[in-house]
């Protein structure tokens, strides 16, 4: 793709403009912040031209657009990952290295956007990426945090949160647009009205709280297309900046609450993965987003289309979990009162507009809002919910008659709550799961009911990851070498062409580049753990990694007890044969959940001691890598040797850092869970370790009993001795109860939940197993690295453009753009 605004000369001309008028200095003089700045700035430019482009192109095409509705835009760092995808990352590296500037530590500068938690949040970042880059138009719809992830410091071995000013030297590729700012509005009361004229009844809603929704976009640049899409971020100010002063006297305490209101909202990113809370702010920023965001594409489509009802030939609206689901009653609510519409055809072109994604079947993670609190603060989407309701209770009566069952599994509205699932899946036409395995569990557990009654509605979308930023970006030396070898580029936007690589895999030469490669990353990442961490790891030894958020289900737990476990061999039969092995973990916790706060010390604890036991020679070390986020994900993923994917079968949904390491050539060690299941279907069992209980083996413990884990532990004394220690203060000064909890856990009924009941002691003897595995594979030097090569070779389904084609042939029938742009040049 050629664009003169990247032709060193002019680019340079640009940055040394840039650094002028903002900062009245030099480039010499400049901070590298201002430097970052400046270098973004001239990248925004090329990309406003394409971004207007983009727009003429939508407005002579007038293609379907998706609104992807999320919570969460796990962005990471966008200069470096512009570049690559303008095509420009070689020659704007090259013109900066001649004034004397370093393109990465420039990007260093760049905070993480860290809007969103993990997964979830990380999906929606990859799939506009590809939305862009395979030419469709699409729109991401979420929230300006003014804080998001919090940054997590490791103080004493325990997590420590500090807030996330990411906004605070300003972002540089935001476009604030005052212009499209829309009201939203919460609370007071519905009066009903009957309109003579048109023979209605009208809904007005009175005494209510209002906030000005103010959008912000994000250019979401596609690959080498000048296809450049928009993530649409909304922030909130009070409408009532003026109404302060002419306000009479006794509204003053209401205008006061609503700039109060406007400032809390957007204040900050609930930092659970995986769990619903239940606050009402977390409503009121749902809300909030959704209903500005619809606002805003319903006006869009009136604005070149006069019939509402052939709204779904241009609009679809998908939800990203639940947590945007009041979004179908918001659209019903426009449709009758703002369009006018009766309740049937409204209901016609909502059914046809939204479709619903599912990420988990943990039941912690299922939103119910209580009923008064929700029809408090949105009373009128209440009505319609109740009316949505009453309408989908007769339809399962007729269909299952006399079956009250029935109708009490099923209703939204049951026991004091709103159920978003059901509404979700009621009101959309589309129900997907993100894993085969997943999707096959909710049809056939967790949502049977839904599934018997509406079969058509469900189906799979295999999660997958953008090669863009997870390869060409995180490991440049890899892409190199898999464009030499599959003689194209053409890889960065078709993943399938990496199958290709498979016939080096009986190629020594081929096989020691790889290997080679890998090592210079495991030393890249080793620099970065001396610099973050001040400790020293041999890239030698295996890197064995294990980075996720912190979550019992996704048994961290387990990981670091069989460190324990080695350590405790080593210590007892030093002249045993073990492969050096470093263990690295990164994890958030989310700030309220202590146990896993616990593990996170657990960890640490561990590392303190067996880092600091000289007398095993090195042999075992572990790190815990402080703040894990996108930026330094992409460092580590590129320096993987293990892929640790151990979750409890049934309950990661997908994963999709298991596809990050495949692709940068980590084989998975990990139970058939999630995409695991289709990662080993793909690269073959040979180059994967599997262990532990089956899916279906879970769900019969967990719904007929049977696990008993006292019995393991007192039946095998390598468990009992690790778990012990859990309690006898080796790993904490002496102190018997720091880790308590951790072992009542393991071994104790408590409360609502099981002993163990993530089968940790269950699983441990078969994970153990399957690590000797890992260690006798590792040895050999160039199995190993068949094993590796392998695994980027067979990774090509997993790209998020694969998924995302999925998307637009099966639920969004998108069309495709073609940028016109007129290339002066070539
Ligand atoms: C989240 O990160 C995921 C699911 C959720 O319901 C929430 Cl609230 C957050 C994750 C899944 O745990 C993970 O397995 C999946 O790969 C990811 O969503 C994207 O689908």
């Amino acid at each position: 793709m050629y664009n003169p605004r990247f032709e060193k000369k002019a680019f340079k001309k640009e940055v040394e403009h840039n650094v002028k008028t903002l900062y009245r200095k030099t480039v010499d003089e400049a901070t590298p912040q201002q430097l970052f700045q400046a270098v973004s700035f001239a990248v925004k430019e090329a990309i406003i031209d394409d971004w207007i482009a983009t727009q003429n192109q939508f407005k002579k095409d007038d293609p379907k657009t998706v609104y992807y509705m999320s919570m969460e835009f796990l962005m990471g760092r966008a200069l470096g990952n512009n570049l690559i995808n303008m095509t420009a990352y070689r020659e704007v590296k090259e013109a900066l290295d001649e004034m004397g500037i370093d393109l990465n530590a420039i990007e260093d500068q760049e905070p993480d956007p860290a809007l969103g938690n993990g997964g979830l949040g990380r999906l929606a970042a990859c799939f506009l990426d590809s939305l862009a880059t395979l030419g469709y138009a699409a729109y991401g719809c979420g929230i300006r945090y003014r804080y998001g992830m919090f940054k997590q410091k490791i103080e004493n071995g325990y997590q420590v949160e500090t807030p996330d000013n990411w906004l605070k030297d300003g972002n540089p590729f935001e476009l604030r647009r005052e212009e499209y700012a829309k009201e939203v509005r919460f609370g007071g009361n519905i009066r009903v009205e009957y309109d003579d004229a048109t023979n209605r009844t009208k809904f007005v809603q009175e005494n209510y709280e209002s906030v000005l929704a103010i959008p912000y976009d994000m250019p979401i640049v596609g690959y080498g297309n000048h296809h450049v899409n928009t993530l649409r971020i909304w922030d909130a100010q009070a409408i009532t900046d003026f109404q302060l002063e002419s306000f009479d006297r006794g509204d003053y305490h209401k205008a006061v609450e609503q700039e109060n209101l406007a400032k809390t909202i957007v204040e900050v990113l609930y930092p659970n993965d995986n769990h619903y809370a239940g606050k009402e702010l977390r409503l009121k920023q749902q809300y909030f987003f959704v209903s500005a965001s619809i606002q805003a594409a319903v006006a869009k489509y009136k604005r070149t289309h006069d019939d509402i009802h052939k709204l779904p030939e241009k609009v679809l609206f998908q939800m990203n979990d639940t947590h945007p689901t009041v979004a179908v009653a918001e659209l019903m609510r426009i449709l009758l009162d703002e369009e006018g519409l009766g309740w049937n055809e409204a209901w016609d072109i909502t059914t046809k507009c939204c479709a619903y994604t599912n990420h988990t079947i943990m039941a912690e993670a299922l939103e119910k809002w209580p009923i008064d609190l929700f029809s408090k603060l949105l009373p009128r989407v209440y009505q319609i919910i109740q009316e949505i309701d009453r309408r989908f209770i007769i339809q399962v009566r007729e269909m299952y008659p006399g079956n009250e069952e029935k109708v009490k599994k099923m209703a939204i509205l049951y026991n004091g709550q709103v159920r978003m699932a059901h509404l979700a899946i009621v009101a959309g036409f589309s129900v997907n799961g993100v894993a085969r395995l997943h999707t096959e569990i909710l049809k056939h557990q967790e949502l049977k009911d839904f599934y018997e009654m509406m079969p058509e509605k469900f189906n799979n979308k295999t999660n997958g990851i953008t090669q863009r930023r997870f390869l060409m970006h995180g490991n440049p030396l890899l892409a190199d070498w898999v464009t030499e070898k599959l003689g194209t580029k053409d890889w960065i936007t078709d993943l399938s062409l990496m199958s290709g690589l498979k016939e080096y895999a009986d190629d020594s030469k081929a096989l020691a580049e790889f290997m080679d490669i890998k090592y210079k990353n495991k030393e890249r990442l080793a620099d970065y753990i001396l610099k973050h961490n001040g400790i020293e790891v041999d890239p030698r030894s295996i890197f064995d990694v294990q980075v996720k958020r912190l979550h019992e289900y996704k048994r961290q737990l387990l990981n670091i007890l069989h460190v324990m476990y080695l350590y405790n061999q080593i210590k007892e039969h030093p002249e045993m044969s073990f492969y050096p092995r470093t263990f690295i973990f990164g994890a958030k916790a989310s700030a309220g959940y202590i146990r896993a706060k616990e593990i996170i010390k657990l960890i640490n604890s561990v590392a303190d001691v067996v880092n600091n036991d000289r007398s095993i020679n090195g042999k075992l070390k572990v790190v815990f890598i402080e703040d894990y986020r996108v930026s330094n994900a992409e460092i580590i993923f590129a320096a993987a040797d293990v892929s640790e994917q151990i979750s409890t079968a049934s309950k990661e949904a997908s994963g999709t850092g298991n596809m990050k390491f495949m692709l940068n050539g980590a084989p998975t060690l990990g139970t058939m869970d999630g995409a695991n299941v289709e990662i080993v279907e793909e690269v073959g069992a040979d180059n994967a370790f599997i262990f532990g209980l089956s899916s279906e083996e879970v769900i019969n413990y967990e719904n007929y009993g049977g696990y008993h884990p006292q019995d393991i532990y007192h039946n095998d004394p390598d468990i009992k001795k690790v778990v012990d220690q859990l309690v006898d203060g080796t790993y904490s000064h002496g102190d018997t109860e720091m880790y308590r909890d951790l072992y009542n856990s393991l071994l104790m009924n408590q409360g609502g939940s099981k002993a163990d009941m993530y089968f940790i002691l269950k699983d441990f003897r078969s994970y153990a197993e399957a690590q000797k595995k890992v260690e006798e594979a590792y040895k050999d030097k160039e199995g190993w690295a068949r094993k590796a090569l392998l695994n980027t070779a067979c990774c090509g389904k997993f790209t998020s453009d694969r998924t995302i084609q999925e998307y637009v042939d099966d639920i969004w029938h998108l069309d495709k753009i073609q940028v016109e742009v007129d290339e002066t040049e070539e």
